[in-house]
């Protein structure tokens, strides 16, 4: 019976992320015969409110971060909930995982994560719809994201890169997403040849990028407008940065330690570093430029540059609907970061981008530093219309399978697709 078939079984396995370290994957079987799977990704630049994973802990196994015991919560009291509701009752599946998740034995948010998509994803295919469609609820037309192409990778994703964590290409200029990919590969290669031209190394970072050890942090803006350049494209007019320094990773003691310059500053100095950088450079979005416990200096940011910049909340929002009403309520970004496990289903998620819908935010959909081949958030960028994606670089299996999915996705509209470019008002400064 299509639409309401009913879950009959939930199955779990550990298997292995980009990085390395176990992970879960979550299988499920409805009534109809649909089956699908779903994978958890995993952070390391983690926000203290984030939900939190289920790992064993025992350190002489994968370093204690086997996820045996979220395999057994799911295939348990997971399975034992579920069994019988309707798959495409997402909210109410949802609920379900998130109660599960609160009481006295919590079943993980990698557990909860694998398991709402893989319901998901059974429904969409039980209705006969496209994810993407499903995902969307009918609420809006799809649209392709413009992406953000983490091309030079630091912080606590690359140990001997610069103290920020990301460098992105924003192709402002394309007019498709298929052309937003291909300026941003184009870009990438040409990024290789600039750094290897200057003898530094290539080895690559969490998330595809480049890693090389930087003197200073500025020098990245200059390398990026190089390749920009040598790939044959106008830098600010058709390719623009996009930075996540991820800040809190450098708050200690009230302060921001830039290890690498061997310098410290204040909040206010923090500001004026982005407001010199902005003005300096085509950067047209700026993620977590404070730390997530200083929120006084997030509001000075917002304040000082929030009308000339796109200002992403990461850490501070853990795409938590509670957390981001009360930045929201409080002035603070104008656009919230996406990541559906830091909230642990995909129900609490879309409550958090309906807050910034009707607090005109803008939505950047986003994957994690450790990945896997689920391709569950191209869709969700494209059903919720959402407008924008990172999933790091042109490069690695794991953050290309999301740009490939949304080469498909686009294709599969056909003359119905529309490409997104939020930045189109923005006349980014020329370096
Ligand atoms: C971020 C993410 C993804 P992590 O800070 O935005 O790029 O990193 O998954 O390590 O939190
Ligand atoms: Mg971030």
């Amino acid at each position: 019976m299509a639409g309401k078939a009913t879950i009959t079984d939930v199955a779990a396995r550990q298997v292995l992320d980009s990085r390395g370290n176990p992970t879960l994957a979550v299988r499920v079987w409805l009534s109809d015969g649909v089956t699908a799977e779903a994978y958890a990704p995993s952070g390391a630049s983690t926000g203290t409110r984030e939900a939190v994973e289920l790992r064993d802990r025992d350190m002489a196994v994968f370093r204690g971060k086997g996820v045996l015991k979220a395999v057994a919560m799911a295939k348990g009291a997971v399975r034992s909930r579920l069994l019988g509701m309707e798959a495409r009752h997402l909210a109410a599946v949802d609920a379900v995982l998130a109660e599960l998740d609160q009481g006295p034995e919590p079943v993980g948010a990698n557990t909860t994560t694998a398991t709402s998509l893989a319901v998901a994803r059974a429904a969409a295919e039980s209705e006969h719809l496209p994810f993407y469609k499903f995902l969307g609820g009918g609420e809006r037309a799809p649209l392709l994201p413009m992406p953000q192409f983490n091309v030079l990778n630091g912080g606590a994703h690359a140990k001997d890169g610069t103290d920020f964590q990301e460098y992105m290409f924003v192709p402002v200029g394309a007019t498709s997403f298929a052309q937003a990919l291909r300026m941003g590969a184009e870009c990438f290669h040409a990024l290789r040849d600039v750094l290897a031209g200057r003898g530094l190394p290539t080895s690559q970072g969490d998330e595809g990028g480049f890693a090389p050890p930087l003197a200073h942090n500025e020098d990245a803006l200059e390398l990026l407008c190089r390749a920009v350049e040598q790939a044959g494209y106008a830098c600010g007019e058709d390719v623009a940065f996009a930075l996540d320094p991820a800040a809190s990773e450098l708050w200690r003691d009230g302060a921001y330690h830039l290890e690498r310059e061997g310098v410290t500053y204040s909040s206010a100095q923090m500001v004026d570093l982005w407001e010199r950088w902005i003005g300096s450079y085509p950067i047209v979005s700026l993620e977590d430029g404070m730390a997530e416990q200083d929120w006084d200096g997030w509001r000075q940011l917002t304040e000082r540059l929030g009308s000339r910049v796109q200002l992403v909340g990461d850490d501070i929002f853990v795409t938590n609907p509670t957390i981001f009403q009360e930045g929201v309520d409080k002035g603070i970004a104008n656009a919230l970061l996406v990541k559906v496990n830091q909230i642990g289903t995909l129900s609490e998620t879309l409550q958090a981008m309906q807050i910034a819908r009707r607090a005109s935010y803008g939505l950047v959909i986003s994957h994690r530093s450790g990945e896997t081949e689920d391709t569950s958030i191209a869709d969700l960028a494209v059903g919720t219309a959402a407008g924008q994606i990172k999933s790091g670089a042109p490069s690695r299996s794991e953050r290309v399978a999301k740009y490939n999915r949304l080469l498909a996705i686009e294709e599969e509209l056909g003359a119905e697709a529309s490409f997104s470019r939020p930045f189109l008002a923005v006349a980014p400064a020329q370096a």
